[in-house]
């Protein structure tokens, strides 16, 4: 079937299902909860919806570790359900993105309860063992989860890598039949009609060769493994063959999840010429303020600077255009909220902070994701006790870096997990301000944020000013305009620290997007004359005056 570049054009909307809509009162978010809630994602005028793991699964990473990739999650409903929901989802002319995990399996699928039978049963090399070393493990590798990338297997004397937790067992793409089992997982979704897929960690399936050990921090007990196994020798080579083999003959959206990927990276896997996947998502503006005791990483409690901000967004602005294509995102399921993040949820300037975000994402050249309750502003949780949390990332971290390694001290770590966890995005959507704000008529599988009572969908959608319908404006504004989705970057004062400005440029036609990202009055003169305000985020336009975390746009010849 002929390609073409409708997914240029679109904006995804993002469902965590296990936190979008219960419908039948288990306290569990589900497929016909979130059928129920289409319209809502049709109003909000999204084209793609990326649906997080519904798949079989023991959901000891929360649907990242599938058991049975041809089954649905009980939890979430049945296939019917499914069908259902992909049909209804078609006629109000929404796509459905699936997520596609397939570095690492459960370690409850088949295939791994096979493999680890017997050295010799024919599933063994569908993982990746290898015998002990002088009584250890392979390899210095580290998990991304925290502790070692191996375990011991007693029953057959061998270790099995998994880059992720225990439960999660990395699948050996070396292996041919691998792939072809993955070919034909896909196969199996997109003849249902599925829209595309975003493809977990897939810059990581290809290992380098021998398995060789890796750079360790000092006093770190474990190599970083990202600086070892992304983007592996045969990467090119396996998205060559999925793209040979499944991709090019359907008309879907592929974005692959590639942590520690550089522009250069990109443009090989995106490349309008490579015939492998449409976009990346990378991590640079979201690893920026990173703690810089390399051992704790992602875990920090700074605020973003916004000069760095600005150099790493727009690296990939200009790196991509012409060559790839970008994927825009402030958040999603393993990130904090966006306002909290990288405005503010303070009462008194949220709702402007989270629009100015939005103008500042959804302007640039790219497809942009709204991830569930960004389009509300939904804020970070606050905990300030380790038991409300509920994410393994979360809980290992804290338990390695308090508890064993003693680097940092308890409440540092929970000044950090209120920062960054991945929990703050998993609260429980916010949908009114009844019992448990509308998610679950029973008892909620996670604690929902109690700011649902001001922050809610149904006040945003009464209101005229609300967030949910200045995205909506975005998203319009988009769909009508070729300079948005095309056109060139060009990043105004790189070092202003307070303002975030850029110009697009396409077909004799200049956009002009200038964010303040304090709270303060500036002064900032870049307007041209007969400028057209597009959108802006304040009732009326001063000039060269930016308000408190004000935000515009001005086109003009
Ligand atoms: O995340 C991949 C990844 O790089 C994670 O380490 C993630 O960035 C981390 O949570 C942020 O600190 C993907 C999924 O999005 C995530 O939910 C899964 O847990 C992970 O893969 C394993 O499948």
């Amino acid at each position: 079937m002929a390609q073409n570049d409708w997914w240029k054009k679109s904006v995804v909307y993002q469902v965590y299902p296990r936190s979008y809509q219960d419908s039948n009162g288990d306290g569990v978010g589900d497929i016909p909860g979130l059928t129920s809630r289409l319209e809502y994602i049709k109003d909000l005028g999204a084209d793609v919806i990326w649906l997080n793991p519904i798949y079989k699964s023991p959901d000891k990473d929360n649907g990242y570790d599938i058991s049975d990739y041809r089954n649905i999650q009980a939890d979430y409903g049945t296939m019917d359900d499914f069908e259902k929901l992909l049909q209804r989802a078609h006629v109000l002319g929404l796509k459905i993105m699936m997520d596609l995990v397939v570095n690492h399996t459960s370690d409850q699928n088949k295939w791994f309860q096979e493999s680890k039978k017997s050295k010799d049963n024919p599933y063994r090399d569908y993982y990746v063992w290898r015998d002990p070393v002088d009584g250890h493990a392979p390899n210095n590798w580290g998990s991304y989860f925290n502790g070692p990338a191996w375990k011991f297997d007693e029953e057959t004397g061998q270790y099995y890598l998994h880059l992720f937790a225990d439960g999660q067992p990395d699948l050996n793409w070396e292996n041919p039949k691998v792939r072809d089992e993955v070919w034909d997982i896909m196969r199996f979704w997109l003849d249902k009609g599925v829209d595309g897929f975003r493809m977990d960690v897939i810059n990581l399936i290809s290992k380098p060769s021998g398995l060789p050990d890796g750079p360790q921090a000092p006093g770190e007990r474990y190599a970083n493994v990202a600086k070892v196994v992304a983007d592996g020798p045969r990467l090119n080579e396996f998205l060559q063959e999925m793209n040979k083999k499944v991709l090019s003959k359907y008309d879907v959206m592929t974005v692959g999840e590639m942590p520690g990927s550089t522009p250069e990276d990109a443009i090989k896997y995106t490349g309008l010429d490579s015939h492998e996947l449409n976009m990346v998502f990378q991590f640079d503006h979201v690893d920026l303020a990173s703690n810089p005791d390399e051992r704790l990483s992602k875990w920090n409690d700074e605020p973003v600077k916004l000069v760095d901000l600005k150099k790493s967004l727009s690296k990939w602005e200009t790196s991509l255009d012409g060559k790839g294509w970008n994927s825009l995102y402030w958040n999603n399921h393993d990130q904090p909220r966006t306002v909290s993040r990288f405005g503010t949820d303070e009462p008194k300037y949220r709702v402007r902070a989270a629009k100015m975000l939005g103008t500042t994402l959804h302007m640039m050249q790219g497809t942009p994701y709204v991830y569930e309750g960004e389009e509300i502003g939904m804020t970070n949780v606050h905990y300030t006790k380790l038991s409300q949390y509920e994410d393994l990332e979360s809980l290992n971290a804290y338990h390695e870096f308090v508890d064993e390694e003693k680097i940092v001290d308890k409440d540092t770590m929970l000044k950090y997990l209120s920062h960054m966890s991945r929990d703050n995005a998993r609260t429980p959507m916010q949908w009114d301000n009844s019992e448990n704000g509308g998610f679950t008529s029973g008892k909620p599988w996670f604690e929902l944020n109690p700011n649902y009572d001001m922050i809610n969908a149904r006040d945003s959608l009464s209101d005229k000013n609300s967030i949910f319908y200045y995205y909506k404006k975005l998203i319009d504004l988009r769909h009508k305009s070729d300079l948005i989705v095309y056109g060139d970057y060009e990043l105004l004062d790189p070092n202003d620290d307070k303002v975030f400005a850029y110009k697009r440029h396409y077909n004799g036609e200049t956009l002009l997007v200038i964010s303040n990202f304090t709270d303060q009055n500036l002064s900032r003169d870049y307007k041209q004359n007969e400028a057209k305000l597009l959108i802006s985020n304040y009732e009326d336009d001063e000039d060269t005056k930016l308000r408190a975390y004000e935000s515009k746009v001005y086109l003009f010849k």
